[in-house]
C-alpha cells in the first residue's frame, strides 16, 4: 500500500544505557529511508539519545502539571525530542486500570501538545472465542472518537494488539490481522474515507523477523509495534527492515 511504513519498539520497563548505545549503533548504520523507526524506551533513557532517532513514550499523564506524584507531561517529553506516544496499551490498561475513557483523555492531551499518539486497541481471547470481538474493537475506538472527533484520527497513528498474542507467542495470523485491521479502517470511513485511507494501523503481538514480512505484506498493515524482538538491536533492525 502506499502509506508510510512505521515501526516502533515498545521496550515497556526493559532495557539499560547499554542497550540505547547498541541500538543507537545498530540503527545508524542502517539506511530505512522509506519508513518511519520510533523506540520508546523507560523514561530515565530519553536523554541519554542522541537526536537522529525518533522517540516514543509508553504512557502519558492527561494533566498539564502540578501535584500528581509519580506522573510525567507531554511538555516534559517535547524537551526531550519525543514525537509519538503509546496510549491504551493493554499493559496499562490491565495493570493501571486505564479504562477507554481515560485513554480518550490522555489522547487528547497529547494531540493538543502536537505529538501522535499511538493508540492502541485489542481484545482479550475470550472476547475472540465468544464472537463480539468487532464490537469490542468499535467500543474501544468509539470512546477516543466521541472525545477527540474523527477530523483528529488525521493525527493519529493506531496499534493493533490482541491480547492473546502479547508477550506470548502466539503471533495472529497475517489473515487474523488483516481481517481487524480492515475493520478498523472500515469503522473510521464510516465518518471520513479519507482519514480512513490514510491512517498507519500497527500490528503488535509477537512479531519476530520471522513473520514481519508476510504481517506488514497485508493490505491494511503498516508496519508494527514491537515488544520482545525490540530488545534487540539485530531482531530489531531485521524487523524493520521488512517494513522499509
Ligand atoms: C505487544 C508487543 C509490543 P510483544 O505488547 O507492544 O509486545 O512483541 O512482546 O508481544
Amino acid at each position: 500500500n502506499s502509506r508510510r511504513q512505521l515501526v516502533a519498539g515498545n521496550w515497556k520497563m526493559n532495557g539499560d544505557k547499554a542497550l540505547v548505545e547498541q541500538m543507537q549503533k545498530q540503527l545508524a548504520a542502517a539506511s530505512l529511508e522509506n519508513m518511519d523507526v520510533v523506540i520508546c524506551p523507560p523514561f530515565p533513557y530519553f536523554g541519554q539519545f542522541d537526536s537522529k532517532l525518533k522517540l516514543g513514550s509508553q504512557n502519558i499523564s492527561e494533566f498539564d502539571s502540578g501535584a500528581h506524584t509519580g506522573e510525567v507531561s507531554v511538555a516534559m517529553l517535547k524537551e526531550f525530542n519525543c514525537q509519538y506516544v503509546i496510549i491504551g496499551h493493554s499493559e496499562r490498561r490491565a495493570d493501571n486500570h486505564e479504562s477507554n475513557e481515560l485513554v480518550a483523555l490522555k489522547v487528547a492531551q497529547v494531540l493538543k501538545a502536537n505529538l501522535t499518539p499511538i493508540l492502541c486497541v485489542g481484545e482479550p481471547e475470550s472476547v475472540r472465542e465468544d464472537g463480539t470481538l468487532f464490537d469490542y474493537i468499535a467500543t474501544q475506538l468509539d470512546a477516543v472518537l466521541l472525545k477527540v472527533g474523527i477530523s483528529q484520527f488525521a493525527e493519529i497513528v493506531l496499534a493493533y494488539e490482541p491480547i492473546w498474542a502479547i508477550g506470548t507467542g502466539k503471533t495472529a495470523s497475517p489473515a487474523q490481522a488483516q481481517e481487524v485491521h480492515a475493520f478498523i479502517r472500515g469503522h473510521l470511513a464510516k465518518q471520513d474515507d479519507k482519514i480512513a485511507a490514510n491512517i498507519v494501523i500497527l500490528y503488535g503481538g509477537s512479531v519476530k523477523g520471522n513473520n514481519a514480512q508476510e504481517l506488514f505484506s497485508q493490505a491494511d498493515v503498516d508496519g508494527g509495534l514491537i515488544g520482545g524482538a525490540s530488545l534487540n538491536p539485530e531482531d530489531f533492525l531485521s524487523i524493520c527492515q521488512a517494513a522499509n
